[in-house]
């Protein structure tokens, strides 16, 4: 009797006809729809943080990366309550004994489940690892998440490919057939589920859509009061919340110094030392533009301050790349890399005010970078050094 205690399950061990192709086609297209946003927009931000560009990545529109990382963040966690509905309803088959008499179909169900596997084990990684990201939990130290969620999505993406194209016949068919249709059920799935498959569907593109709310709020102001999962959304100094702090990154004391000065190097040679005076004393500009942050958040600012094109002319540099460094000591965005492109913009700012306020310690203060359509996590705080080539 232990022995048979121990046994697994077989597909017949499970009987609700909501474990259904049906269902799963219909859940599965939009979990589809939602990765391959979740993809696209995703190749989209790693391009944009890379440091150079082999084909520019465009300053207009200014709101450009806040939509798609936006997207990329909302259709991510849309597609949690899917893939968990997905998954429930093809559990049976995880169970079914492989066709080991026929070495074609033999052949064709390891290249389903393999495929399968992979595609599971890479969502679900890329899923959490997001979610986990978008909460700003790093409990990773050993592996970078950039890195690592870049090259996972393409396993994840090449699987989706692979199973779509083996499947693709059953799916165009059950999609063809009504949803209670049960020409393409197991055999053993012979009982009515607790509720209608029109039903299950419909509560799970209801939780998707819950989830989509509670998390875009981040994007989408007048969303703020329901997002309970969009950790960014108290309103900060100037109408901008604050990711890192100055005391996180360790820049209270030099930011606030009297000695402080935005040193320009050109071509390896110290061309120009600034005040906060001599910055205020050049020609001021205001843009709107918005923080866009790669965990998802957004908001639009009012930046004053001074066009970096003009700060770069008057130091004796010609436009190209500038190479952006921060008065914090360490961490990864205390230097980033400004493409030509976005030098040569005269919506780019040296921002000393935001909101007609000059800018909150935590802001940046005394000034920050600010840039058309580019990754918040580039727009440098509590500036130090500009560098270009001579
Ligand atoms: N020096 C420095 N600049 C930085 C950061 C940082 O950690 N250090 N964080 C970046 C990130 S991830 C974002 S989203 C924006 C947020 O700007 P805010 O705090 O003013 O909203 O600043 C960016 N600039
Ligand atoms: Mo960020």
């Amino acid at each position: 009797m232990v022995t048979s205690r121990l046994r697994l399950p077989t597909p017949d061990s499970f009987t609700s006809r909501l474990r259904s192709p049906a269902v799963a086609a219909r859940v599965g297209l939009w979990l589809g729809l939602c990765f391959a946003t979740c993809f696209v927009t995703g190749l989209v931000s790693h391009y944009a943080q890379q440091p150079t560009h082999p084909i520019p990545f465009p300053t207009s529109p200014s709101w450009g990366y806040r939509l798609t990382q936006g997207l990329h963040v909302t259709t991510g966690v849309a597609a949690i309550p899917l893939l968990l509905v997905k998954l429930w309803s093809v559990l049976p088959r995880l169970f079914e004994a492989p066709p080991l008499g026929d070495p074609r179909r033999l052949l064709l169900t390891a290249l389903e489940r393999g495929s399968i596997a992979v595609l599971v084990a890479a969502s679900v990684f890329q899923l959490a690892t997001g979610l986990l990201n978008a909460a700003q939990w790093y409990p990773w130290t050993t592996f970078s998440f950039r890195t690592t969620h870049y090259a996972l999505a393409w396993i994840a993406i090449g699987a989706l490919l692979v199973h779509v194209a083996v499947k693709l016949p059953l799916i165009r068919d059950v999609l063809a057939r009504d949803i209670d249709d049960t020409a393409h059920d197991r055999p053993g799935a012979r009982e009515a589920g607790a509720l209608s498959r029109r039903a299950l569907v419909r509560t799970t593109f209801a939780a998707a859509g819950v989830a989509v709310l509670a998390t875009a709020g981040g994007t989408v102001p007048w969303l703020r009061r329901v997002s309970v999962f969009a950790t960014r959304t108290g309103e900060g100094p100037g109408g901008v919340p604050i990711n890192k702090s100055a005391t996180a990154a360790g820049v209270e004391e030099s930011a606030t110094s009297p000695d402080w000065r935005l040193e320009v190097v050109v071509g390896g040679t110290v061309a120009a030392v600034l005040s906060l005076d001599d910055l205020r004393a050049m020609p001021q500009h205001t843009v709107d533009l918005p923080i866009a942050c790669v965990e998802g958040w957004s908001a639009q600012g009012t930046w004053s301050g001074v066009r970096l094109v003009d700060l770069l002319r008057s130091a004796g540099a010609r436009a190209g790349d500038v190479v952006v460094t921060s008065l914090q000591r360490a961490g990864a965005f205390r230097r980033t890399t400004l493409p030509a492109n976005f030098a040569a913009d005269a919506r780019t700012l040296v921002a000393l005010d935001l909101a007609g306020e000059p800018l909150a310690l935590d802001h940046g203060f005394p000034c920050r970078l600010i840039a058309p359509d580019r990754p918040g996590v580039l727009q440098t705080k509590w500036l130090a050094r500009l560098e270009v080539d001579g």
